[in-house]
């Protein structure tokens, strides 16, 4: 073997060190277990970036040496997912474990299902696409169906193997898994960022998600994240194993880094005694986790119990309960919403609990802070609900100071005098201001400028309160007659960001009917009742001349939306704004409406029968569905909207998941042929 160290063979000595070096950085960031001196290390990865830069045809894809970062991009670019990146149902009580082991055993007709047990890591999921073995793509999870190519920033990322490892190698898999950055780690990485005079991040995954959005992934390399798979998407060239445990076996085999805290368990019984084992060892771990994750272990089994909406049914997150912590109620404001509600908010010494500095939290509404019974002075227990938004749980009276008041809702309105009014039949306080005050007038335009809405980017909350603070604007149509000169004056702005501004204007003139509607922030009208209504109208005027009948006909559209939409658009101030849009170029495709489907309609809709259903024939199934419109297709394809499935179902539910076409079994069929 001499001659593989002579430099004569620059080919083969860079195999070898390419070689040895990815083995030591396995041992070292996936086993744990170095196997040279990181001097040894360095000094091997020299030689390697020098054979390249003299035969730059030797480099290779899986070359330790294409870790450290690249050039800097300008965006990422969006990744559309073969297979929807699902997220997770979530439980929090014994009862909900409970719940869910009967659930699937009821289903499945099996009293003693087999699960596989994993940790809930508190990072960011991701997408790895390896072809023949090969690292070729990674991108972020997104909404589900579309995440952002994010490849040369995960492909620094030391424990990931850039080149799968064994003889079993898929022709396409996508790995799915988790980005994380271990404690000690980020207690190093801030350290370092606050001695270059940077800020810190207020958590490991603040400074992962940090990490991974980095433009330049040159920093990206700089940062010490980790990674930890734990499902698949898309596959094709091997047959996977049985069980998911199995899987991450397999996947441990070819190198990739699979979490070694988890275990196959039966029943409630051993899911809940595999949650009590973690929480023991919960702060010893050395990176963050916020649950545990629960999945039926057997693929045939996932795949029989399929779908809902978002979520597979063959899994559950038990999540720990959120952490607490004490502080003391400085005050409660109030603030503003966008159809002048006035939410109560408290304010508190600033706590660390959950990850994050918390220094205020909603407290909803009067009639909440009245049954929490919290006075200002008092102790608090605060938490972050769902890991996320910050609540003030509850009062520690013991701890009352004798000088503690209470919150009592103000007469006026703090921003614009105007009267607060509390109708008899509603818990929510609200000036009466409207557009009059400014706090409304705000929050109108951000909500019309947002991403659902009119997705103008560049129109931030601080750039709308300077123009609304400096009178540049009053309703959302004013927005179109900035011009750059104008806008250049505000802080933050530079003449480039600020033409960059003018332009996304330009480009926000031309929207569709039902983000329209939804920009329009009518009270109970969201995104997805903006589309109904758009769809039944096709045209804003039919919409605004609608009567209360034909509201009523609209999907989701009750009496109280009905009101809403009516009461909108009978505001002489509201028609004129919408005037002053259509005048400043605002425009949308509009169209005859679109015919109503016949009751019981399921007309365009094509569903896959497999399996065997529970209560009803597939030939008595496939009549009723066809009775109702649908096509009954023999194969699934990516032009299936449903498969209904049954005990027993085999391939065609196997392609279904991988196409992510909806499952459904027999019960929701009924359903389907009912609503639609
Ligand atoms: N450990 C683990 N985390 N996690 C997150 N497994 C796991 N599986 C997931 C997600 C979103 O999703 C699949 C079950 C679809």
């Amino acid at each position: 073997m001499i001659f593989l160290l002579s430099a004569d063979c620059p080919d083969a000595r860079a195999a070898w060190l390419r070689m040895e070096l990815n083995r030591a950085n396995y041992a070292y960031y996936v086993l744990d277990q170095p196997e040279i001196p990181d001097s040894e290390y360095d000094r091997l990865f020299k030689e390697l970036k020098q054979i390249e830069a003299d035969y730059p045809g030797l480099i290779t894809l899986n070359s330790p040496t294409q870790r450290v970062g690249g050039e800097v991009a300008e965006g990422f670019s969006p990744v559309v997912h073969d297979v929807p990146m699902l997220s997770l149902n979530h439980g929090f009580k014994d009862s909900d474990v409970e719940a869910f082991d009967k659930r699937i055993s009821d289903t499945l007709r099996n009293s003693n299902v087999e699960y596989a047990c994993e940790l809930k890591f508190d990072g960011l999921a991701v997408s790895l696409r390896y072809e023949d073995g090969r690292f070729v793509q990674a991108s972020t999870r997104g909404q589900g169906t579309t995440g952002e190519d994010i490849t040369a920033n995960v492909k620094t990322i030391r424990s990931l193997p850039l080149m799968l490892s064994g003889d079993a190698v898929p022709k396409i898999i996508d790995v799915r898994g988790e980005v994380l950055m271990f404690r000690l780690d980020f207690d190093k990485l801030n350290k370092r960022q606050r001695e270059a005079g940077q800020r810190g991040f207020a958590n490991p995954r603040n400074a992962a998600a940090g990490s991974l959005r980095q433009l330049d992934s040159r920093i990206t390399a700089q940062r010490p994240l980790s990674f930890f798979a734990y499902g698949i998407g898309l596959f094709d060239g091997v047959p996977i194993p049985d069980t998911h445990s199995a899987l991450l076996d397999w996947y441990a085999s070819m190198g990739l880094p699979v979490n070694q805290e988890r275990a196959v368990v039966r029943g409630a019984a051993g899911l809940l005694a595999f949650l009590r084992s973690v929480g023991t060892r919960r702060s010893a771990l050395p990176y963050d986790i916020d649950g545990v994750v629960y999945k039926v272990n057997r693929h045939d089994e996932q795949a029989r119990l399929g779908f809902m909406s978002r979520a597979p049914r063959f899994a559950l997150a038990h999540k720990f309960p959120a952490e607490e912590a004490l502080t003391r109620l400085l005050a409660i404001e109030v603030q503003v919403g966008r159809t002048g509600a006035i939410t109560p908010v408290a304010r508190f010494e600033p706590v660390f609990v959950g990850g994050a500095t918390l220094t205020n939290a909603t407290l909803h509404n009067a009639d909440e802070v009245r049954r929490k019974n919290i006075l200002i002075g008092d102790t608090v227990i605060v938490r972050r609900a769902g890991d996320v938004i910050p609540e003030v749980v509850s009062a520690i009276k013991e701890c009352r100071p004798a000088d503690a008041y209470h919150f009592t809702m103000p007469t006026h309105c703090p921003i614009c005098r105007s009267k607060i009014e509390r109708l008899p039949d509603e818990a929510i306080a609200r000036c009466t201001g409207g557009l009059i005050c400014s706090a409304q007038r705000k929050q109108a335009l951000w909500h019309f400028a947002q991403r659902r809405a009119l997705d103008i980017s560049g129109l931030g909350k601080k750039i709308i309160d300077q123009l609304v603070d400096q009178k540049l604007i009053h309703t959302p149509a004013h927005l179109f007659n900035l011009v750059s000169t104008t806008v250049v004056q505000l802080d933050r702005f530079s003449n480039k960001s600020a033409q960059n501004l003018i332009d996304s204007l330009k480009r926000a003139r031309y929207t569709t009917l039902s983000r329209f509607i939804y920009a329009l922030g009518i009270r109970h009208v969201g995104e997805s009742i903006s589309r109904d209504l758009a769809q039944h109208f096709g045209s804003l005027d039919a919409l605004m001349s609608a009567s209360e009948e034909a509201l009523l006909e609209v999907k989701k559209v009750g009496p109280v939306v009905m009101e809403a939409i009516r009461y909108f658009f009978s505001e002489p101030r509201n028609r004129v704004v919408i005037q002053q849009l259509r005048a400043a170029g605002v425009q949308w495709p509009e169209g005859p409406p679109l015919p109503r489907k016949p009751a019981g309609s399921l007309i365009g809709i094509t569903v896959v029968l497999t399996g065997t259903l529970p209560t009803i024939s597939r030939k008595t199934a496939k009549e009723r569905l066809e009775a109702a419109g649908a096509k009954v297709a023999k194969t699934v394809s990516k032009k299936t909207n449903y498969v209904v499935a049954g005990v027993n179902a085999g391939s065609k539910l196997i392609q279904a998941e991988r196409l992510g076409i909806d499952i459904v079994d027999e019960k929701e069929m009924h359903r389907l042929l009912e609503n639609e």
